[in-house]
């Protein structure tokens, strides 16, 4: 008789043990990957929301009856409890039959999974660490379970048989070595979990530092504030796109999976390249210099014909033209490429950065320090450049250089080397596929031309005649204008279009392009019902 026959209570009791450690391997990892890539639902608490959701309403009011203000604490401890139940029950089917086991696993991660998606602000994206954490865990439970003696009981010396691996596992290790093999992954699971829930915490925790002390910096008054900004900035049209763009609602475009965390004590900004005089720069000392502000409205390259990659910020920072002064770029230098702390890069034409538009190392967005997500503590806006090539976030290495020596992220990908913004309306009212009142209609939108200036924006409705449109006030070249018009309209399908001049490059090209490989083009047109 097999000795690994003479316990299975026990052997059953270690199975369940395997559950309860792997199903702790799966929060640690999904908490460690929540934090990694700064999702807005975290597992554990997101389990926590669902978990009160489906309590009914008479065990809550007894749990508030009865736990007061530690009713969290009832949460969470009823919630672990029914996690290692469960847990322990998949962990026994598991090593009876794997297939049951993985399956109760995966519905479980599914679990995780729909919770997480059902909160609110949760994006598809933020399923992934769940994904992550139940992969980790059925791993983990798959190698602890293989560990067990087999659940049928084999004698040791029958012909190999047909059974799971589980089995032939276990008949390969002489008696007594396969528990204590259990024992040793069943213990790296367990400390994995630890320490990947510890992480999780720590870098979350790092997160709200930084995050505090952002708050808590005090920006200097700027030597050039921003001009005033005239009456009659926004067009009178319900349901345009507000002038300003506040900051939560200002578009991100970036590479970075998790938000760099960078701290101002050591923030330091390397100039160097084709330069007479290298520097670095302490975010003090940029802040001793004389700051602008400016509206500024940035674009990115990807923004489609219609879309909304596109907004408005008033920028607080020190101009670049200053900056290059101060380092002396050497004849034959054609190129500044910017770096970020997490390796994005940029290359963006040196002529610009010195011909006196308002190009800066921006520390403040619409009187703010810079969000995390917008670049905090410096990044670049450049008036007139995508931003892919021009506006660097988190960035800290400016290199004076040529393009015929050095790439940048996305022209190494196939995009253009020059990123000049085109010229471009945009139709905001009335939506794709809205619908209006027959009659007549006030529609509106926005158009812009950096460093150029919108001067003329015409519309045709049902491939009419170009109708020239009220334009509301401009604020500077370097920002966006809103437009607004009336039209009438039957009852039935319409389409309006939409076209641009600026004075330097005049009408704004027909043209259709694909935004790769340097943005789109074409005239905007919206379908739409009146009724
Ligand atoms: N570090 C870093 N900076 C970056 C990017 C990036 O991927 N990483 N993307 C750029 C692109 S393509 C655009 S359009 C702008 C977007 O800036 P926003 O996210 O503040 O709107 O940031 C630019 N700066
Ligand atoms: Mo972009």
């Amino acid at each position: 008789m097999d000795t690994r026959r003479k316990s299975p209570r026990a052997t059953t009791l270690l199975a369940a043990l395997a559950g309860i450690a792997a199903a702790a391997l799966v929060l640690g990892v999904a908490e460690l990957a929540a934090a990694f890539f700064t999702a807005r639902a975290t597992p554990v608490i997101a389990l926590g929301s669902t978990f009160i959701d489906f309590t009914p309403g008479w065990l809550k009011d007894f749990a508030i009856a009865t736990f007061g203000t530690g009713d969290k604490v009832a949460l969470f401890v009823g919630m672990g409890l029914t996690i290692i139940a469960l847990a322990a029950v998949l962990g026994i089917a598991a090593f009876h039959r794997w297939v049951l086991g993985a399956l109760g696993v995966t519905a479980a991660g599914l679990v995780i999974v729909a919770s997480v998606l059902s909160r609110a602000g949760a994006s598809t994206y933020d399923a992934l660490p769940s994904l992550i954490g139940t992969a980790a865990g059925l791993l983990a439970l798959r190698l602890m379970i293989a560990r067990l003696p087999a659940a049928r009981a084999v004698p040791s010396d029958s012909a190999p048989s047909d059974s799971a691996p589980a089995a032939a596992a276990a008949r390969a290790l002489p008696g007594g070595s396969s528990r204590r093999s259990f024992f040793a992954a069943a213990g790296v699971t367990s400390v994995a979990a630890a320490a990947a829930a510890a992480g999780g915490r720590a870098l979350a925790g790092a997160r709200n530092s930084v995050e505090a002390a952002r708050r808590g910096l005090r920006l200097p008054a700027p030597a050039s504030p921003a001009p005033a900004l005239p009456a009659g900035l926004e067009a009178p049209v319900d349901g345009i796109t507000p002038w300003l763009t506040s900051n939560p609602d200002f578009y991100r475009i970036d590479t970075a999976l998790s938000v760099p965390q960078l701290d101002v004590d050591t923030w330091e900004l390397r100039v160097h390249g084709m330069v007479e005089e290298e520097f670095t720069l302490t975010f003090d000392e940029l802040l001793e210099e004389d700051l602008i502000e400016r509206h500024i409205t940035l674009t990115c390259v990807s923004n489609p014909v219609g879309g909304n990659l596109v907004g408005n910020a008033k920028w607080l920072g020190y101009p670049l033209r200053e900056l290059l002064r101060r380092a002396r770029p050497l004849r034959g230098a054609d190129m500044v490429l910017s770096t970020s702390s997490d390796g994005f890069s940029a290359s963006t034409p040196l002529p610009v950065l010195q011909d006196g538009r308002d190009a800066m190392l921006a520390v403040a967005m619409n009187n703010e320090p810079l969000p995390l997500e917008h670049g905090y503590p410096v990044r670049m806006v450049v008036p007139g450049l995508y931003g892919y090539v021009s506006a660097t976030k988190w960035v800290v290495d400016l290199e004076v250089t040529r393009f015929a020596d050095r790439t940048s992220y996305w022209t190494d990908r196939g995009w253009s080397e020059k990123g000049p913004i085109k010229t471009m309306a945009r139709v905001e009212v009335p939506r794709s596929f809205g619908k209006v009142a027959a009659g007549t209609v006030s529609i509106g939108g926005t158009a812009w031309s950096q460093t150029r200036g919108i001067t003329r924006v015409e519309v045709s409705v049902d491939d009419g005649r170009w109708e020239e449109v009220t334009l509301a006030a401009e604020a500077s070249v370097d920002t966006w204008r809103q437009w607004s018009h009336e039209i009438t309209v039957g009852a039935g399908s319409h389409t309006v279009r939409a076209r641009a001049t600026d004075p330097a490059d005049g009408l704004q090209t027909d043209e259709r392009a694909d935004p790769v490989p340097n943005g789109a083009s074409g005239w905007q047109s919206v379908q739409f019902t009146a009724t």
